[in-house]
């Protein structure tokens, strides 16, 4: 199973890589190669840390196991990176728990629900704790490998090119761009505004062309995907938080003598927790360039905006939908969600 996915990779990759092969082995094939597949820009965090996750694999494996990192949906849109990893032409995929990931374990975007984190240590309370556990167990239940580290996506904020976002009133009818997950489209429809689903990869157009006129996003994602170029305000809304799980293809994975694949699994997990530095420490700098851009920034009040969820039903309806399981996980970790 292993080698049909095989790539013909190998010493010119090495080499320019320069990570200090002897020259036997830098001639060499490396004998497994991994494909690595996610939506982001070159620029984005996430790009740097695997890439330099996969070089430390390469060089601790002495050339033996090749992790080849496609960034900025050079595989497709998420859907299709989806479709090519449960087909097993894809190895390692990287995407949010709320997008496509929950079409097939709806559990996976219930970290998303509207404002029940405050701030970035009860993410990974709840995400490094029980509540991320329930949810890989119900990935791996679902034929897939999820690795232990989540990524971090940030908060996200509302981006417009006609008005700022102040109140929950100012969503009425906005016609906003949001990601596959059905969570996304429940929240934005609660809010009352019109929410199209596009993927990543066609974003940055539909705000050009004004398919849409609105999108909401993390401050990583509106710097490095350069979204400000086709937006104007920016409401600070922080209304959910978003983050990444990376998942293996389970032959692929499993596949690889334990050695490797343990060596694998430590450098992935590292360059996470790295990449959760890097986008905690790089807020201020995103801000003050989207600034510097032209950007109009709020900041407007948030607890009319989960108000507003709380009076369509929004917390009924989801915790129905997830279950009391994971629920009392849920507010296990972050209180009573009321
Ligand atoms: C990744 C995506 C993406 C996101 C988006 O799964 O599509 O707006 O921010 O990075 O969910």
């Amino acid at each position: 199973v292993q080698r049909r996915r095989f790539i013909a990779a190998g010493a010119a990759g090495a080499a320019a890589l320069g990570v200090g092969l002897t020259p036997r082995r830098a001639w060499a094939a490396p004998e497994y190669v991994l494909k690595f597949g996610f939506n982001l820009a070159e620029s984005h965090p996430i790009t740097a840390r695997s890439k330099e996750a996969a070089a430390k694999i390469l060089q601790e494996s002495n050339g033996r196991l090749e992790i080849r990192v496609f960034p900025n949906n050079q595989l497709g849109s998420d859907q299709d990176m989806f479709q090519q990893i449960r087909a097993g032409a894809l190895d390692l995929f990287l995407n949010s728990g709320i997008n496509v990931l929950s079409t097939m374990i709806p559990s996976a975007s219930v970290y998303g629900l509207g404002f029940i984190f405050p701030d970035l240590p009860a993410v990974w309370r709840a995400m490094d704790g029980e509540v991320g556990a329930y949810v890989r167990t119900q990935i791996r239940k679902a034929g897939l490998v999820p690795l232990d580290k989540m990524w971090d996506n940030g908060f996200r904020h509302i981006t417009t090119s006609t008005k700022p976002i102040n109140t929950p009133k100012d969503l009425a009818g906005l016609k906003i761009r949001v990601p596959v997950g059905a969570l996304w489209t429940s929240m934005f429809k609660d809010f009352r505004a019109a929410p199209t689903t596009i993927n990543f990869n066609e974003l940055y157009s539909a705000l050009q062309t004004k398919i849409v006129d609105a999108q909401e996003n993390s401050l990583a994602n509106i710097v490095t995907a350069k979204l400000f170029e086709v937006q104007k305000y920016l409401s600070l809304t922080n209304h959910m938080w978003d983050g990444f799980f990376c998942i293996a293809q389970r032959a692929s994975w499993e596949g690889l003598p334990a050695d490797l694949r343990e060596l694998a699994n430590k450098h992935i997990n590292n360059a996470a927790l790295l990449e959760r530095q890097d986008m905690a420490a790089n807020v201020v700098t995103y801000l003050s360039q989207l600034k510097e851009k032209g950007l109009v920034v709020d900041q407007p009040a948030t607890a009319p905006f989960r108000e507003a969820l709380v009076q369509a039903g929004f917390y009924k309806e989801w915790r129905a939908k997830y279950g009391e399981e994971l629920w009392g996980l849920l507010e296990k970790s972050c209180g009573s969600l009321g």
